[in-house]
């Protein structure tokens, strides 16, 4: 990617200085930081007046009772509210030609048979006196979240907005859209704001082909679309929507197209494309700003996109995104006509983006054949491109990029109608328990926490938990090392029993507190305990393979290769928490592992000698509670305090510090032993495959 990045105006430079001091976006004091709701009324005018099968599925509706269920969940009240406005036809020309502009600016004063005679002359659109307010008004509402999130006056944001805007090209409407919003978003950002890295994630179940053509030449903006594509029998059933299609010139590997060739793709298809084909090159693009064109037409019992979906598997996408560009995070409605799971899909975004811990993962965590290709197809496309996937030997393209004979009609009739019931959309994913306990000595008493902490006082231990004293190390007080351990049981137990989602421990006998808690856990009824060690930490060979702890090593003493089984995994030496190494072992690796063992705890601890960069500790902490749907316990030696203020404010939702850049690619030697290590591991964990052979 080298000579791209340099193409992009010698941006690794320019974004160390900017990193240095950002001006206001930077003064923003920590967990002051809100997520901003823009939602008009107004966007519900436009609306079909005459007969078309086609286009009657994007009504005022879908804002009216996504907008009404936010606010039933308190979801909008705890939003910071912001204005929409109408674009400018200044803006609109960032991306749109004049001559167009006139022409939708002309609907205004139509008569129905006009609004109808221009509407054919474009796929999948309609018309209507208030479309030209409309339109310019989810452009301005999407143009006033991303002046927001830039400015620092809130963290991150969704703007509920109608007409959609992905398909719309310079000069054409099409498929519902009337203006790009994203896509002038991104220019004006550029332009406005000097941002020189934009990722737009398009997680819509249309290719968002009007999106692509504007930015099909620019590096600066990395394109990623989905799409249910059907080997190119899908609307709108365009060559340019495969694979093989990763931009022009200069753009050439910035663009990103998975085609689904099958409908019912799952949260496990989902997933495994962020983790093996977004994540690696969105990391490595290092954006300074992440646009979401988040249509929900991909969510389950949508007539359109057919697939499988449920609404938590948005929350899961969303904490995927959030550590990118500090959490600068937009999200834009675009596409999503079941009313109900679309709503439901949106609260679950916007939860995320508030913070709240995410609901685990349903469904079983290995992804289906056809995805395993599409997957397999566009990796191998983009490795010429991006050093984090140039290691693999994925050279190989499966199945022709075009049009295949024996593919089949789509699914549709019966299955299409796009039926809810029973699939739980209509009860409320269960209430997050918003505490974080606490359990650290009282010297800590000076650190900046946030609010709402629950700070543990200690249970008495058990006659066999006193035991482990014989255990402790004499050069600290056996008083004090008890203590700590008494807090941290107690605060174990309150996760187990649902009194609190999520608590730090500190210890000063680090080693001695995991196996309690280990043990603790299990005697407390946790079936699969996902224990991540960082640095020099030992487990006794009895809680080894007892298949429900899987152990999962970074950065200790390397293992014999003998030494490794599926519940025991080592990524040994001090090179894997190196800050390439550990970026590619966690969505390679540990994520892909931590997701298909579905853990309903997860134990994270540091140890003694962890060499591990604190913002990767943080963002381990904040990805690691996907797996388990935000039940997670920390365990820190004492020494390390001032990453306990990090961690707190990680487990609540709070941005990380600082971007994850510049991008530093894994030395070849560890890369390859973290390739042959996931294939050896790829039988028992479904997630870490990324090909079907
Ligand atoms: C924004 C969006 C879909 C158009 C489908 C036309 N458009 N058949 O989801
Ligand atoms: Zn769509």
């Amino acid at each position: 990617m080298r000579g791209k990045r340099e193409a992009a105006g010698g941006r690794r430079l320019r974004s160390s200085a900017a990193r240095a001091g950002r001006g206001m976006a930077e003064a923003r004091p920590p967990g002051s930081q809100g997520t901003a709701l823009i939602y008009d009324e107004d966007m519900a005018r436009v609306r079909l007046l005459w007969d078309d099968p086609e286009c009657a599925i994007e009504k005022p509706e879908r804002l009216t009772s996504t907008y009404a269920r936010l606010c039933h969940r308190g979801l909008a009240q705890r939003c910071v509210r912001l204005p929409a406005r109408e674009a400018t036809e200044e803006e609109l020309e960032l991306v749109h030609s004049p001559e167009y502009v006139a022409v939708v600016k002309g609907t205004q004063t139509m008569g129905k048979e006009a609004l109808r005679n221009l509407a054919q002359k474009y796929d999948a659109v309609y018309f209507h006196p208030s479309t030209f307010p409309c339109a310019r008004m989810a452009v301005g509402a999407t143009l006033q979240l991303v002046d927001a999130v830039l400015t620092g006056a809130v963290g991150n944001g969704m703007a509920l907005v109608r007409p959609p805007g992905h398909h719309s090209q310079r000069d054409a409407a099409n498929g519902f859209c009337v203006f790009n919003n994203v896509a002038i978003a991104a220019e004006h950002a550029k332009r406005r704001h000097g941002l020189q890295r934009i990722l737009i994630v398009d997680w819509d179940i249309h290719h968002g082909q009007g999106t692509q053509g504007v930015f099909e030449d620019d590096p600066s903006v990395l394109y990623f679309s989905w799409h249910r594509y059907e080997h190119q029998s899908f609307w709108p059933r365009l060559r340019e929507s495969d694979y093989d299609v990763v931009g022009q010139g200069p753009g050439r590997g910035f663009t990103i197209n998975v085609p689904w060739n099958k409908v019912g793709m799952r949260n496990a298809d989902y997933v495994s494309v962020f983790l093996h084909v977004l994540l690696p090159l969105a990391i490595e693009f290092d954006p300074e700003l992440v646009l979401v064109s988040a249509g929900f037409d991909s969510g389950i019992g949508d007539p359109e996109g057919q697939m499988k979906a449920t609404p938590e598997c948005f929350a899961h996408l969303t904490l995927l995104l959030l550590p990118l560009a500090r959490g600068r995070l937009c999200a834009v409605l675009e596409g999503g006509y079941n009313l109900q799971s679309l709503a439901e899909c949106v609260c679950l975004t916007l939860q995320t983006l508030l913070g709240d811990p995410v609901p685990a993962l349903s469904g079983d965590p290995t992804p289906c054949l056809s995805a395993l290709e599409s997957i397999q197809n566009v990796r191998a496309a983009h490795a010429p491109h991006w050093a984090s996937l140039r290691h693999e030997d994925a050279g190989r393209v499966l199945t022709p990029s075009t049009w295949r004979g024996d593919a089949g009609p789509p699914l549709l009739g019966d299955q299409a109608t796009g039926a809810t019931d029973g699939l739980g959309l209509n009860c409320p994913p269960n209430p997050p328990s918003a505490a974080i306990g606490l359990a650290v000595p009282d010297s800590a008493s000076g650190l900046n926490l946030p609010p709402a902490l629950l700070q543990e006082k200690g249970v008495t231990l058990s006659e066999e938990e006193v035991a482990v004293r014989a255990r402790l190390d004499s050069a600290f007080s056996q008083d004090q090392a008890l203590a700590a351990l008494g807090k941290l049981l107690a605060l174990l137990d309150k996760i187990q029993t649902g009194q609190i989602r999520a608590g730090i421990a500190t210890s000063p006998a680090v080693s001695e507190a995991m196996v309690l808690a280990l043990h603790r856990g299990l005697s407390r009824g946790a079936q699969r305990l996902l224990c991540v060690t960082v640095g020099d930490l030992d487990i006794p060979e009895d809680l080894r393979d007892n298949g429900q702890i899987l152990l999962l090593n970074i950065g200790g003493k390397e293992w014999p290769e003998a030494a490794l089984t599926p519940m025991c995994i080592g990524l040994g030496g001090h090179q894997a928490t190196e800050p390439g190494t550990f970026l590619l072992a966690l969505t390679s690796l540990i994520l892909p592992v931590a997701y298909s063992f579905q853990p309903d705890l997860v134990l994270v601890v540091l140890g003694p000698g962890c060499s591990l960069h604190s913002l990767h500790v943080e963002l381990l902490t904040r990805l690691l509670q996907g797996p388990a749907g935000g039940r997670m316990l920390l365990l820190l030696p004492n020494s390390e305090l001032p990453l306990v203020e990090a961690l707190a404010w990680a487990l609540v939702g709070r941005a990380l510090p600082s971007t994850l850049g510049p991008f530093l690619s894994a030395p070849p030697k560890q890369a390859l032993a973290m390739t042959r290590l996931c294939r050896q591991l790829r039988q028992d964990w479904p997630m870490l495959q990324v090909s079907v052979t």
